[in-house]
Parts: structure tokens; sequence; C-alpha cells
């Protein structure tokens, strides 16, 4: 079967986490993938959190599956030849260089329209222009930078980071789509575009309820948070609301039987008001259905810690999952918080492929998180990451067009393997 992307052939530039999740999306989705690496070194991710030695890390294989691998020296002069092969080549270059990388590597974006007026240039920056334009960027800092810190955690605690990495994955996900967008356009205009997608901007952009709530402000308390119902008063700023729902149906972390000893006995329970009156018969209180106080969403919200401790008796009753085959029929809408040792042994996950076991000649069989996104006509078949280089002579051969003997020559040259820079030189 066909892939939507096939056909399409991607110059990846990237490292790290960010840029490598947009490109392994591509990838699923069928485009030609050709890392770039630098000889001898390669993504600094393949050496990082070493769990097997001698293999590339999970840090590395989970976030360049469906790729080919290209060394290639491009401070080497002829080096710089075969990366201009490839712009003139490929589709789309993606990369998440520091600001300034590529320009510094002779690559700006203009000398790349001159190359290949076709093509699209796609970034992740820490953040867009303006005064941090400069500055070099991890997830925990976009996180920070972007509003989500400030708004995670509890109101009388730190700032906190959340363990989704949507400084890194989310922005790689933002990228994909601009550059699916720039490919369509380019159909109708026969143009490449360049699109950028801050760090900064993608994570306040997955924190735009945050900003909604800092307007609300100016017109009175928010009254869904638990800081409200505790009588405490709001400042100026979106305080932190713990594990409050972020929407209008107040929602709470509950324990559940066992949560002595395990860390993930815990299940969310939303009340949402269409299902008030099944909540209160599920708990034993039938009567709170008609008291005054309770009947009413907007009056329930100054006793939302005496209603979700009284819920929490009956959760505490259950195992997370009985909560849920509970509440599930009753159309009650409760999660189990799952450890990742539960997801790991999901089998409905294992069975949609969004847990995916693969196999690599270095580190032998483990784990990945397969495409979360599903198409009824682009199947995803998902393979292990490229050893570094793997693919060098493949690439300059069969995609462009150099001969075996000019691949060599390349070598020697120290374009494409690690030889010593002097003698490069
Ligand atoms: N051949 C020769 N040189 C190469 C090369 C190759 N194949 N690939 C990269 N290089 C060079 C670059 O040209 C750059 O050299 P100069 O500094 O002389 O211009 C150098 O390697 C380092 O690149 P870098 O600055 O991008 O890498 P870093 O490790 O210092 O910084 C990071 C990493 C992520 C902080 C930075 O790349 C960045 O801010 N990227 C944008 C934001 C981003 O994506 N952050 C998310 C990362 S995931 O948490």
């Amino acid at each position: 079967m066909t892939k939507a992307l096939d056909g399409i052939k991607i110059l990846d530039f990237t490292h790290v986490q960010s840029g490598p999740t947009c490109t392994q999306l591509l990838g699923w989705f069928g485009a030609d993938v050709i890392k770039v690496e630098r000889p001898g070194e390669g993504d600094a991710t393949r050496k990082q959190l070493i769990d097997v030695q001698g293999a590339d890390s999970l840090y590395f294989t989970m976030l360049n599956h469906n790729k080919r691998s290209i060394t290639i020296d491009t401070k080497n002069k002829r080096g710089k030849e075969i990366l201009e092969r490839l712009v003139k080549t490929c589709d789309v270059l993606v990369e998440n260089f520091a600001p300034g990388a590529l320009d510094r590597m002779g690559f700006s974006w203009e000398k790349i329209q001159e190359l290949n007026p076709r093509m699209i240039m796609a970034s992740v920056k820490g953040f867009g222009p303006g005064k941090y334009e400069d500055c070099k960027v991890y997830e925990n800092v976009a996180q920070c930078a972007g509003g989500a810190a400030s708004t995670t955690g509890f109101r009388d605690g730190l700032p906190l980071v959340t363990g989704a990495q949507i400084g890194d994955s989310g922005t790689g996900l933002h990228l994909a789509l601009g550059i699916m967008t720039a490919l369509f356009q380019r159909e109708k205009t026969g143009r490449g575009q360049r699109v950028l997608a801050p760090m900064q901007d993608g994570v306040l952009n997955l924190c735009r309820v945050k900003l909604r709530d800092q307007q609300r402000l100016a017109h009175g308390p928010l009254k869904e948070y638990s800081q409200y119902g505790e009588g405490i008063a709001f400042g100026d700023s979106v305080p932190r609301a713990g594990n409050d729902s972020g929407g209008g149906q107040p929602g709470r972390i509950l324990k559940c039987k066992g949560w002595e000893t395990d860390p993930n006995a815990y299940t969310y329970f939303i009340i949402q008001a269409a299902v008030w009156e099944k909540v209160c018969d599920l708990i034993g209180e039938p009567g709170w259905k008609t008291a005054p106080g309770y009947d009413k969403p907007l009056h329930r919200l100054d006793k939302l810690n005496k209603i979700f401790n009284r819920i929490e008796q009956w959760t505490m009753s259950k195992t997370k999952f009985e909560v849920m085959e509970a509440c599930n029929p009753l159309d009650i809408p409760v999660g189990p918080i799952l450890s990742m040792k539960e997801l790991a042994e999901d089998e409905g996950l294992r069975a949609t492929g969004t847990i995916v076991e693969v196999d690599h000649p270095t580190r032998g069989k483990y784990l990945s998180v397969g495409c979360p996104i599903k198409m009824s006509d682009s199947p995803v078949e998902v393979t292990r990451s490229p050893l570094l280089g793997e693919h060098t002579d493949e690439i300059l051969v069969d995609v462009l067009g150099y001969s075996a003997e000019e691949a060599a020559e390349l070598r020697a040259a120290g374009a494409t393997e690690l030889i010593k820079r002097e003698a490069a030189e």
C-alpha cells in the first residue's frame, strides 16, 4: 500500500528531541528522511543516558525510527558540496540548530532559496524574533518561558515542569503541521517557504486555557479553582491550580484502594453537571441531588473540597480500575492514573501499534511509542533507527548521483568520515 508522503524527501538536519520527533512523524507517513550527522559523533543523544554499553541509547533510538543516516562534515569543503546536492534534491530541510548555526555553515535561507526555490526550510528555535532570539533552549526552559511551569503545581509549592515533553515533542508536532501546510501550498504556488516553530510559542499555544483564565481574572475569582472554595484571594496572575480540572467541569485526583503503598493508586474524577445525580447515588449521598447548595453546579463551587472528600471515601474502597468499571456505564468521566509500567504492558496500546517492540542490531529488542496518529490509507510500519552513517554510500550514489569512486573520494577527503581535521584542511 502507498503512504501519504511517498516521494517526499526530507533533509533531516535535526538533533536531540524537538526536531527528531517532527521528522520521525514524517517518516512514519512515508517520507524518505535522510538524517545528516556529524562524522564520528552523530546526534548527541546517541551517547546520552546509555543503558546498553556499545549500543545507541534509547533516547536516540526512540526518536529516530524510519530514517536513513548519512554522515557529512558540513564544515569540510567537499562536505558542503554534498549538502548543496541534498538541498537541490530534497523537498524539505528540517533543522533545530542553535540560532545562526546554519548561517555560519554557509546555508542561509537566501542561499537555500537560490539552490532550490521549491525547498521548504523548517526550523525549531527556542524563541521567535525578539530579545531572546539568540538563546539556546531545552525542554524545561521552554516549559518555563511558555507559561506551563507558572501554572503547574500546587499554589503553595514551586512552579513545576511536566513529564510530558510539551516543549520538545510538542514543538515537533507544531513544526510537522507547518511543514505539511507549506507542502500543500507549494502544490499551488510552486514555491517553498520558511516555517518557524519557536518552543516558547508552542508551549504557550498548549497553555491557551491559562491565558483565557488570566483575562477572566479581571472579572472576578476563578470559581472552578479550589482556591475559591477555600476562601483564598486571587492575585493578579493565574495561580497554580494543583489537579483542579482545567475546564468548567470540577475534577480532582482521588485516592483509590492501595494508595498507601502504590504511588499510582489514584483516579481522576470529574463531577460533570449532567451526571451529578448519578454521582450522588453512586457514592451514597442521594440527598445531595436536591439539597439546597448542592443541587446546582454554581452552588457547589464553594463546597468542592467537602464533595470530593466524600467521593474519595468511596474511591478509596475500590481499585482505580474498579472505579472506572463502576463509572463508565454511568457516563461519569474518570481516569485511572496509569504508570509507565502499566502502559508498557497495555495490550490495547500494543494492538493499535501505539506501543511497539522494535529489534535493533546492537541493543536487541526494545519498546517504543509508535505513531499516535492513525490513517486508514497510509499504514505505519515502525522500523529501527539507523546506525551512524549506515546509509552514507547508498545516499551518495542512489539519491545524489555520485559514482562509487566519487563516494570513496569524498570519504578520503574527510567529507563523510571522521578524519583528523588538520589532515582535511
Ligand atoms: N558537521 C559539522 N558541524 C556540524 C554538523 C555537521 N554535520 N552538525 C552540527 N554541526 C555544528 C554546528 O554547525 C554548530 O557549530 P557552530 O557553533 O560553530 O556554528 C555546532 O555543531 C553545534 O550546534 P548547536 O549549537 O545547535 O548544538 P549545541 O549542542 O551547542 O546546542 C541546542 C544544542 C539544542 C541547545 C541548540 O541546538 C538549540 O538551541 N536548538 C534550538 C532549540 C531546540 O531545538 N532545542 C530543543 C533541543 S531538545 O531538548
